[in-house]
């Protein structure tokens, strides 16, 4: 079943590679039917063309919604040519046949990437041109459909072979191609809608949007939703940023743990020191002593008003943000020497017992981890029982290692952050780099305690941590090989308990 070409309907956005296919049409006598753009272009090419609106009497309408979608241009594209009823309808109403449509569609999707307004967007879904392709593809029995300027030169070379003849092959293979399209095209619009819908919920909860300066790196852009002036006033210092969040609400969770005067400082949402004493001031430098190195940068957080005294020693470290509930006058004065420092005066606001994530095409929730566990919540396993200063330094360790990345393992001595391994791969490697970094800063672990965020499925690591002098371990036990690692803290003479509690962080 040839099909010469008589009339086509030409409605492309991109105008380029149009031309050759247009100048070989037209030396096989095609007539051409065009919108707006597309019609002034093949009028420039010096080619007669019939402006749509002269098919339908009507002119473009509504900013170009609706300009192809009519009778007398899809009544000519869905026409049986073989149904006597078809062809009488097409006479009646003064419809021509059209034979072959070129169509290429609004950029939906490069429309989305380049970060274009929501209305901008919306503009960019093709309706009219998704029609015609659809229609064309339907009636590939007698129409050939051009859905992609990717087909512009098969079709060019088909022609010239054939004499301006397509088969019925080459229509079907087009229509295939012109339903990949439009599927491929409403998928798009489905992914983005669907894209929205977490937004859609912040929305729901009355959330306010602000735009940081940019997500974890440059290259992303970042909001946050919600109200921080309620949170924080600030007292100095630039903007917040994506990462400062970040920062800001691990070191909000694991200040809210201690009751005592407490200092900590986190980099990465972790910490890298910490520590509680009877003044904010030794609390700050017993904090800053655990790691200096790390502290460079840092987040800093305590628990207590901020005096003069304090702020003269934190003055001397190079630091990204303080969070404290207040800062007396001196010490708003000393610390704002720097201006981009930022100061966040902390108010007492209830935060969410609830934590989404957006993770594959939805979102996780969860509780907040809520739970710590004081010494009533510990079971000693071993034959040693931990004494008075160990389940204290057991507890302090346990909050540290609950607010830090997996897999860690924390030591702690009195009200110290001594060291930690920090989001290992595997425990004992924590358990290495907290070694080597307690070392590093010439700490003495004899005496020490060590918790850990998960139970021990070997008991490697509690044979290396005995051996480098501690001497109470905190678990939350459930390894089927629990007895291993209990009778290896026996050989070793040394106390473990265990919480039944695990505290993963990912
Ligand atoms: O807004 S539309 O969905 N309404 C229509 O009726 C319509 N007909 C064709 N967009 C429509 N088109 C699209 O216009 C085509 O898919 C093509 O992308 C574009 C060509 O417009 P112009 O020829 O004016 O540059």
């Amino acid at each position: 079943h040839p099909v010469k070409i008589k009339n086509a309907l030409i409605s492309v956005y991109h105008k380029d590679h149009l031309e050759p296919l247009i100048q070989l049409l037209n030396s096989y006598g095609v007539n051409f039917f065009s919108t707006g753009g597309t019609e002034k272009f093949i009028r420039s090419l010096n080619i007669p063309v019939t402006p749509v609106e002269e098919l339908t009497t009507y002119p473009s309408i509504l900013g170009g919604r609706v300009k192809t979608l009519h009778p007398k241009i899809f009544g000519g594209i869905l026409s049986r040519r073989d149904l006597p009823e078809d062809k009488e309808a097409l006479n009646t109403y003064e419809i021509p046949e059209i034979d072959l449509v070129i169509v290429d569609l609004y950029p939906f999707e490069e429309t989305v990437a380049s970060g274009a307004t929501e209305e901008d967007i919306i503009e960019k879904i093709d309706i009219g041109g998704i029609s015609l392709i659809r229609a064309a593809a339907k009636n590939y029995h007698d129409v050939v459909i051009i859905s992609s300027r990717n087909d512009y030169e098969e079709l060019t070379a088909i022609l010239e072979e054939n004499k301006g003849y397509t088969s019925l092959a080459h229509r079907k293979s087009f229509a295939k191609k012109a339903f990949n399209v439009s599927s491929h095209y409403d998928t798009a619009i489905f992914n983005y809608f669907n894209r929205e819908e977490p937004l859609e919920v912040f929305k729901c909860s009355e959330l306010k949007k602000t735009p940081l300066r940019y997500g974890e790196n440059p290259h992303q852009k970042g909001a946050f939703y919600g109200d921080l002036n309620a949170m924080f006033n600030k007292l100095n210092g630039k903007e917040l940023s994506y990462n400062n969040l970040v920062d800001i609400d691990a070191a909000v969770a694991l200040i809210d743990e201690f009751e005592e005067p407490t200092f900590a400082i986190l980099k990465h949402t972790n910490a890298c020191g910490v520590a509680s004493r009877d003044t904010l001031l030794q609390a700050w430098k017993d904090a800053l002593a655990c790691d200096p190195v790390s502290a460079f940068g840092g987040v800093l957080i305590c628990n207590r008003i901020v005096e003069q005294d304090t702020a003269e020693e934190i003055n001397k470290l190079f630091f990204e943000v303080l969070i404290a509930p207040a800062f007396s006058e001196e010490a708003v004065r000393i610390l704002s020497g720097k201006k981009n420092r930022i100061l966040l005066q902390r108010n007492e606001v209830i935060l969410p017992k609830t934590q989404f994530k957006t993770l594959l095409n939805g979102i996780i929730e969860q509780d907040k981890d809520a739970v710590i566990e004081g010494q009533e919540q510990m079971t000693t396993v071993t034959e040693k029982t931990p004494a008075a200063t160990d389940y204290d330094n057991l507890v302090f360790a346990n909050k540290l290692v609950k607010h830090t990345k997996s897999n860690t393992i924390v030591f702690a001595k009195d009200n110290q952050l001594l060291a930690s391994g920090v989001g290992q791969t595997s425990r004992v490697d924590a358990l290495k780099q907290a070694i080597e970094k307690a070392k590093a800063f010439g700490f003495d672990l004899h005496g020490a305690a060590m918790a850990s965020d998960a139970f021990f499925p070997f008991p490697d690591c509690v044979e290396i941590a005995a051996n480098a002098g501690i001497v109470a371990i905190l678990q939350p036990g459930g390894s089927i090989k629990d007895k291993d690692s209990i009778d290896m803290a026996n050989k070793k003479g040394i106390a473990m308990v265990t919480t039944g509690i695990r505290h993963f962080k990912h």
